[in-house]
């Protein structure tokens, strides 16, 4: 009996720490002058030097010492430094917190980023997008290398322009030899971003390969192209 009751006060306790704001009369009191009655106490329940009432300032979460005020900021899709922004400033130019990310783009004045691709029927317009050098259709095709080891494809995204009765699409392989990655099956073709390449390319491979196919609209406009991005990450972590 008495040990049924050590059990409940011991699950009581437990599940008083459940809370985000949890009111321990016995937490570290940061006060000189503590215990006089005068001001309330400083309430921080994982000894991070922040809490209610406490000198440095309020604590945003109470439970995780690693989590306050002045705590660097790192890429995990939490708050660690409680000013309410999550990842801000150091999340990869993809959006997240995944390492691994190519991203290409047509831009001002910039030469075609792979010089390698296989183009044909476009080029750069004004702008340094990729539009229909005046061709009814045209392609532009590069492949992609991951890590040294097995690369599992994410996701692909493109920003475009596509005009009425034109079309863009994206077409995929994936491989394990640059060389004969033309031989594999193709998935596809896609006209919405983004592709889930998942549930699509084999995976994981060393290589991938996106085809972006262009066709005018029957009067002639091209649809464009500004550029796009592709998720990726590898086997055993990045490298
Ligand atoms: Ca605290
Ligand atoms: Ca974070
Ligand atoms: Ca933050």
């Amino acid at each position: 009996m008495v040990l049924s009751r050590r059990l409940l006060s011991l699950v009581i306790a437990v599940a008083g720490c459940g809370g985000r704001n949890v009111d321990l009369g016995t937490a570290r009191t940061l006060d000189s002058g503590g215990g006089d009655g005068e001001g309330p106490e400083c309430a921080d329940a994982d000894r991070d030097g922040y809490g209610d009432d406490c000198a440095p300032g309020p604590d945003c979460d109470d439970l995780d010492a690693l989590r306050h005020p002045g705590a660097r900021e790192t890429c995990d899709e939490i708050d660690n430094d409680c000013d309410g922004m999550t990842d801000e400033a150091v999340r990869t130019t993809c959006g997240d917190c995944n390492a691994s990310c190519t991203t290409t783009s047509f831009g001002d004045g910039e030469p075609i980023a792979d010089p390698d691709a296989d183009i044909n029927g476009v080029a750069l317009d004004d702008d340094g997008d990729l539009v229909l050098d005046g061709s009814p259709t045209g392609g532009y095709a590069t492949v992609l290398t991951g890590c040294a080891g097995d690369t599992t494809w994410l996701r692909v995204d493109w920003e475009s322009t596509v005009p009425s009765g034109a079309s863009l699409t994206l077409t995929v392989r994936s491989g394990d030899d640059e060389a004969t990655i033309d031989a594999q099956p193709t998935y596809g073709p896609y006209d919405i971003s983004p592709v889930d390449l998942e549930g699509v390319a084999p995976n994981p491979s060393t290589y991938l390969q996106l085809t972006f196919d262009f066709a005018a609209s029957p009067v002639g406009q091209s649809p464009v192209l500004h550029g796009f991005k592709t998720v990726w990450e590898c086997e055993g972590g990045i490298e």
